[in-house]
């Protein structure tokens, strides 16, 4: 095992806790602070410290771990604790924006201390165990000083020096995943109109999304390279034409179309510019820098 630190954990919420008991597993003193301290109560029974208050939480280790739901929540935690954060680093694993998490690495900044953000890849439940990845950007070298123990809660990521990227990444790997949810739910209502079973059609939406996922690869590469109209398989024009009947199939079955109209008006964009010989990746320009 390797050297046990002293972690503190800012909130107990489904993922402050599964943080706090990766921890533990992994050997460290954890200290544990929640707004509702009855939260903390199973993971007492398991080894960590209560703190009666975040200052105490704070004040008890060198790396202090914040989760909670928001950052207004973080502002409203660590705001009145700026005499005792001088030395230690934060790691806020809250959901927020690049913009708020630039602001509140300034912040811990005037205050002496180091600041990471965090975009946690994974549920509750897949903490500490393989397939779960968290991205960290911020002070390098805080993050290597305090890598070998975020490694608890699943592989780590640096992406940089700007605390914005961790956020900017976490914000456009969960848009990618509310996308593939949002379709996934259209063809569950598709199939539920016709009486079928979603439980039955589960399988082949799961094989379809996986397959067509790894397309990603190939439009990465076109985007990257500004070409959109090299060996293209699936035209624009021709999906412009196919997409229509999407919503055609949607309206006749009673199905509402608000998760896939904006693919269509984005195609019928694009093609109108102009562009309809070029491959799907060529949408990307429609939609900024
Ligand atoms: N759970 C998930 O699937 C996702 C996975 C990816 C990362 N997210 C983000 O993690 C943050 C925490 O999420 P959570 O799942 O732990 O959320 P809850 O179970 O709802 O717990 C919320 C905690 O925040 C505390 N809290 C809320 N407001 C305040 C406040 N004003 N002052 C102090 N604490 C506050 C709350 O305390 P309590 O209600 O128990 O007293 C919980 O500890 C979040 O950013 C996700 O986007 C999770």
């Amino acid at each position: 095992m390797m050297n046990r630190k002293a972690v503190s954990v800012l909130g107990l919420g489904d993922m402050g806790t599964a943080l706090a008991d990766a921890l533990l597993a992994a050997g460290h003193r954890v200290t544990v602070w929640n707004r509702t301290a009855a939260k903390a109560d199973p993971l007492v029974a398991k080894g960590a410290t209560r703190a009666d208050t975040a200052a105490d939480a704070i004040v008890a280790s060198p790396l202090v771990v914040v989760c909670l739901l928001g950052y207004d929540s973080v502002s409203e935690v660590l705001g009145p604790h700026t005499d005792v954060l001088a030395g230690r680093t934060l790691v806020n694993l809250t959901n927020g924006t690049p913009g708020q998490a630039r602001e509140m690495a300034a912040w811990a900044a005037e205050h002496g201390a180091d600041y990471l953000d965090g975009g946690i890849m994974a549920v509750p439940p897949m903490i500490g165990k393989p397939g779960a990845f968290v991205l960290y950007s911020g002070p390098s070298g805080a993050f290597e000083a305090w890598q070998p123990v975020l490694d608890a809660f699943g592989e780590s990521h640096y992406l940089g020096e700007d605390p914005g990227l961790a956020p900017l990444h976490d914000i456009a790997l969960l848009n990618s995943m509310y996308g593939m949810f949002g379709g996934v739910l259209h063809a569950f209502a598709l199939v539920r109109s016709a009486g079928g079973s979603a439980a039955e059609f589960a399988p082949m939406a799961r094989r379809y999304v996986d397959t067509m996922g790894a397309y990603a690869e190939v439009m990465a590469a076109r985007i990257d390279a500004g070409d959109y109209a090299d060996d293209v398989t699936s035209n624009l024009a021709m999906q412009a034409a196919a997409y229509a009947n999407f919503l055609d199939t949607a309206e006749e079955a009673g199905v509402s179309t608000e998760l896939i109209t904006p693919i269509h008006s984005l195609l019928q964009r694009r093609v109108a510019d102009g562009h309809g010989h070029e491959d799907t990746a060529s949408l990307v320009e429609l939609l900024g820098k």
